[in-house]
């Protein structure tokens, strides 16, 4: 079985188009998984980097999942978080010609929630578990009452009930998968999260997955990673680095051997055709010395020095793949903050945390507070269920 998530088809990096890099990459993919004639392809989720995706990336994705079918083998998909559940139910009919199943939302077992396949004359049944919004899961009356902390409590209830609810009737002759786009309790970020992204995460226990399952595959954290547990949960991670937060990240797709009564064996096959993101911290002077190196990097460069005019595109001229150059933050400033501990923030609104951000930075300016109340209202109208 080969196991790919998080592909984000459509992201850009700080204004450049990666859709070069998405077709080679998910070309590399469809050619590992006929190389290594695997008999069954699960992609759990985040195919698209946008709910509303344009045509060059609907044409890439659609293209992946072509020459995935073209194998001959079952494809299934579940939705994550930035897919959008409606657009890929519109396409399910044709997807399902091809072979592709697709877990757009939650379905009872019987309703499809569980496929059962039989692979090499041995039966596999595959749960689908599409992302699951907390807006979805912790109902309006709860929100209204409970504490941040109690919503991931419910949240995390709701969640093993529905782990229980597809698992509880698989065959017991069959290898059993459950797919799944979701945070899980342990799991450790791709990099570049930063404190506000994974306050509001809910995260599903690890235990919630019974020793039952052969295999959970999971989509969501973009670093390829195994998660201790009675299952065997793992994290595929996404095939190419998408941000500077994720430049320590081999890339890579699952090659996974199962069997009834043996267990999972994961290969981690590299991916090689995404361009890698650096990082460069320097004084201009050093900067000099490293013209026209990296020329096939993605490169944020952070610069030690003042703030001056045109800096940027004297960085530039040194190293034209520079996509973001900053100016480093005094570092008298930084250890100071490093000291300082955290004020735990867990239990505050997003306004408030907002509010304590731009406190922090120093912020003044009541435009930024008034756009940020629009977005998340917007934010808010707009999320798919
Ligand atoms: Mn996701």
């Amino acid at each position: 079985m080969l196991h790919t998530a998080d592909w984000h088809v459509g992201r850009a990096l700080r204004g450049r188009s990666r859709a070069d890099e998405h077709r080679a990459v998910l070309a590399e993919i469809a050619s590992i998984a006929a190389d290594r004639k695997v008999d069954l392809i699960l992609v759990t989720g985040d195919l698209f980097d946008s709910a509303a995706p344009g045509p060059e990336s609907e044409a890439i994705v659609y293209d992946a999942l072509l020459a995935l079918a073209r194998l001959e083998v079952p494809v299934v998909l579940v939705a994550g978080n930035h897919d959008h559940p409606q657009r890929l139910r519109a396409v399910r009919p044709l997807l399902e010609l091809g072979g592709v199943h697709v877990g757009e939302v939650l379905r009872r077992p019987e309703e499809g929630g569980v496929l059962e396949l039989e692979l090499n004359g041995t039966p596999v049944a595959v749960a689908t578990m599409p992302f699951l919004s907390q807006r979805s899961i912790v109902k309006a009356d709860a929100l209204m009452s409970a504490s941040a902390e109690g919503h991931r409590a419910i949240y995390a209830e709701r969640a093993r009930r529905i782990v229980e609810e597809l698992t509880a009737g698989m065959p017991a002759d069959a290898i059993r998968i459950l797919a799944g786009h979701l945070t899980v309790t342990g799991g450790v970020l791709g990099g570049g999260e930063r404190e506000a992204h994974t306050v509001f995460e809910y995260e599903v226990p690890a235990e919630a997955f019974p020793a039952s399952l052969h295999y959970v595959a999971l989509g969501h954290l973009h670093r390829a990673q195994r998660i201790p547990a009675k299952a065997p949960i793992a994290y595929c991670g996404s095939p190419l680095q998408l941000d500077f937060g994720e430049t320590l990240d081999v890339k890579s797709v699952s090659i996974v051997e199962l069997g009834l009564r043996r267990p999972a064996r994961v290969d981690v096959v590299p991916l090689r055709s995404g361009k890698r993101l650096r990082t460069i911290r320097a004084s201009l002077d050093q900067l000099e010395a490293l013209e026209g190196k990296y020329p096939d990097d993605f490169l944020q460069v952070i610069v030690e020095t003042t703030p001056q005019p045109g800096l940027a595109d004297r960085v530039r001229e040194l190293l034209p793949q520079a996509v973001d150059v900053r100016i480093a933050p005094r570092r008298d400033l930084e250890e100071d903050e490093e000291n300082t501990p955290r004020p735990d923030r867990s239990n505050l609104a997003p306004q408030a945390l907002f509010e304590a951000y731009l406190d922090e930075r120093g912020e003044e300016d009541p435009r930024l507070r008034h756009l940020f109340e629009e977005l998340l209202e917007e934010a808010d109208a707009t999320a798919p269920a």
